[in-house]
């Protein structure tokens, strides 16, 4: 048994950053989902691992660390210290912009639009907060396209800034965001699918 625990559910897009994360480091863990729906996240035993109440959550050997960008930099220091957080002390703060800015203001307007369009009840929908959200997130998104028109990746080399953002940006088009004007966001989808390790959000079932 793995001594490192994800707290975590599928559909979670801040999830899914870790899961590629850890599927980029060949890095085993077990994935313990966490039943959302039913109030899972707020029952006592989960509150003692994130006081805040959401996943995802990683236990380290009895050690949680919460927040996906916590996490990822955690994970970038244990594990591939001179890979995915760069050394470069400018790329380093280009890093850290990025992981910034994507949970307080990509994440802020993606994930509740895709929460709201996708598992909203259609007659409970605020549709001028949803479009709101909407608007604000494709000028997020549009700071991104203008980066990555002039970089491959957001420090140069492929590092925990593109997983954070990849992972937020991967079901925009669940939250109702066109995707198909942003060209250079497109490439760089490519090219982080075709970095060693990379899973889907969602895993692929035999038939
Ligand atoms: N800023 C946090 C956001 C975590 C978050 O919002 N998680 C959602 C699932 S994607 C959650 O647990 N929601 C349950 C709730 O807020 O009640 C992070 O990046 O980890």
């Amino acid at each position: 048994m793995s001594k490192l625990k994800l707290y975590d559910l599928i559909e979670s897009q801040n999830g899914y950053k870790i899961r590629l994360a850890l599927s980029n480091l060949k890095t085993n863990y077990e994935l313990i989902p966490v039943d959302l729906m039913n109030g899972e996240h707020r029952k006592e035993w989960f509150l003692k691992l994130n006081p805040n109440g959401k996943i995802p959550v990683l236990v380290d050997n009895g050690f949680p660390v919460w927040e996906s960008n916590a996490i990822l930099l955690y994970l970038g220091r244990k594990y591939a210290p001179n890979n995915l957080i760069p050394q470069d002390i400018k790329k380093l703060g280009i890093m850290l912009e990025w992981l910034f800015f994507e949970s307080s203001t990509l994440q802020k307007f993606l994930q509740p639009a895709r929460f709201i369009t996708k598992f909203f009840p259609k007659e409970k929908v605020n549709l001028d907060e949803l479009n709101k959200l909407r608007k604000d997130g494709t000028r997020a998104l549009k700071v991104i396209e203008e980066h990555l028109s002039k970089n491959n990746f957001f420090t140069g080399d492929y590092s925990m800034a593109d997983i954070s953002c990849y992972g937020q940006i991967y079901p925009a088009e669940e939250g109702g965001f066109d995707m198909s004007q942003l060209p250079n966001i497109k490439s760089w989808q490519k090219r982080v699918e075709s970095q060693p390790g990379y899973v889907e959000m969602r895993p692929k079932v035999a038939v």
